[in-house]
């Protein structure tokens, strides 16, 4: 998977592309939660001593994520549905435990872990739930919430346990994985009982 640097962008952009040269030009976009200043600072600080211990290729902090929903290479014209669907789900904030790592030798990727987490889990299914009127084909696998942080490992680390990180988590991005790096296309904030809000004005 490319690497390269997440920079935000309104709405507005979005609908641009999607009727100008780029239209047919498909769009490789995830859904995903996007670490604050704070807590990317953190998670660098605490998978430091991890990263010269594993080798691979080390993620920069600027591009650490959580994957929520993976949507595969989309048409832009697909794009204002799952702008809509996104503004639709409707789910609370909640606080995410990083506890543990793992390494997933087939994709040569080393990743920090999350604690069984129910409001994570429900907001994975809201996404898909109204991502079904977009008719975009989701994975089948079973949702392993992690924040990749090594690449192109092909000898299993030691692993274990991290002292836990605590993520709050008040919003959730669409990002897209444009070959060169990740760009944030829209934001929504989780708000307690009421609908996910759009953060960015789609102009
Ligand atoms: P990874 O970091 O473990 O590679 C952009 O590619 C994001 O989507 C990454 O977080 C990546 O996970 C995830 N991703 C890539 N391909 C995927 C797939 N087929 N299914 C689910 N997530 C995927």
């Amino acid at each position: 998977m490319p690497d390269g640097e997440i920079t935000g962008g309104p709405a507005k952009e979005v609908a641009d592309e999607a009727v100008g040269e780029g239209a047919r030009k498909k769009r490789r976009l995830f859904f995903a939660l996007d670490p604050d200043e704070s807590l990317r600072a953190r998670l660098a600080g605490a998978l430091l001593p991890m990263l010269t211990r594993a080798g691979g290729r080390p993620v920069p902090a600027e591009r650490l994520h959580l994957t929520l929903v993976f949507l595969g290479e989309l048409a832009p014209a697909a794009i204002p549905c799952v702008l809509a669907a996104a503004g639709r789900v409707r789910a609370a904030p909640f606080e995410l435990i990083l506890d543990h790592t793992g390494y997933w030798r087939r994709a040569g990727v080393m990743w920090l872990g999350a604690r069984p987490c129910a409001a994570l889990d429900a907001l994975h299914d809201a996404l898909r739930a109204e991502l079904v009127s977009c008719a975009i084909p989701l994975e089948d696998r079973p949702y392993r919430p992690h924040v990749t942080f090594v690449r192109r490992l092909y000898r299993a680390p030691s692993l274990g346990a991290v002292e836990p990180l605590a993520w709050q988590v008040r919003e959730y991005v669409l990002m897209e994985s444009t070959g060169s790096g990740y760009r944030v296309l829209d934001r929504w904030e989780l708000v307690r009982g009421t609908p996910g809000s759009r953060v960015l004005d789609p102009g």
